[in-house]
């Protein structure tokens, strides 16, 4: 059985745990904090999480992982049939990730850990991540689902990611910037919780994240 190594506040594990139930696959979950000991070292080459524990060995990434999974267990596909409709979903979710989340990511520091973020940089991530968010905005369709009438792997990133990044921006910068951005983002969010995959991670996002702010 798959063991998905990581804990329940990174986004990243996140993913994977969605990507897991909704797919039905059988998984355990291992609590796992990112560090540089030899043996996660051995197990995932940064340290970083998540990473998966395969009978085949380690894999991390998360969206190599994601690729993995919907590879090896076709069964409930995650990813529309027709290849350029894979390619839209490919493409809305590294621009979701590498133009939207690595940027936010900065903010983390202080919207999460207890940190500071300088003046500057905030103001570098905002005109940044607004940009990422307008473009963003220029790939999805909500009708209903982020690329057309079908749900897909996107919309269950767009959820996962806007959790995070979505909190980062409204506590440093005191405004939904993905609402002024997406306008529908707050309804397809909304459409997206109601799932109950979906509702688990929250709630197991939620009940990790008191514990972490309680242990602060
Ligand atoms: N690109 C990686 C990012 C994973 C990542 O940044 N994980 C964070 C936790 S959310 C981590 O392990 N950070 C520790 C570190 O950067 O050393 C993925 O998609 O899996």
């Amino acid at each position: 059985m798959i063991t998905l190594h990581g804990f329940a506040i990174s986004n990243y594990y996140n993913k994977i745990k969605l990507v897991l139930l909704e797919k039905d696959i059988p998984f355990r979950e291992g609590l796992t904090y990112p560090s540089q000991d030899e043996a996660l070292l051995q197990r995932s080459p940064l340290g970083k999480i998540p990473f998966i524990e395969t009978e085949h060995g380690c894999l991390s990434e998360s969206q190599a992982i994601l690729e993995y999974l919907e590879e090896a267990f076709p069964e409930k596909p995650i990813y529309p049939a027709d290849p350029f409709a894979r390619a839209r979903n490919r493409e809305l979710i590294q621009h979701l990730e590498l133009n939207i989340e690595l940027i936010a990511r900065r903010l983390y520091k202080e919207a999460f850990f207890g940190g500071t973020v300088s003046d500057e940089i905030k103001q570098e991530v905002k005109e940044r991540v607004e940009i990422g968010l307008a473009g963003l905005s220029r790939l999805a369709k909500f009708s209903p689902y982020i690329l057309g009438s079908e749900l897909t792997t996107a919309d269950l990133l767009f959820w996962v990611h806007c959790g995070t990044f979505g909190l980062a921006l409204q506590k440093i910068y005191g405004e939904d910037l993905i609402a002024r951005h997406i306008p529908s983002a707050t309804a397809h969010l909304a459409l997206i919780e109601s799932r109950p995959h979906v509702q688990t991670v929250a709630a197991d996002r939620a009940a990790a994240f008191e514990a972490f702010m309680q242990g602060k």
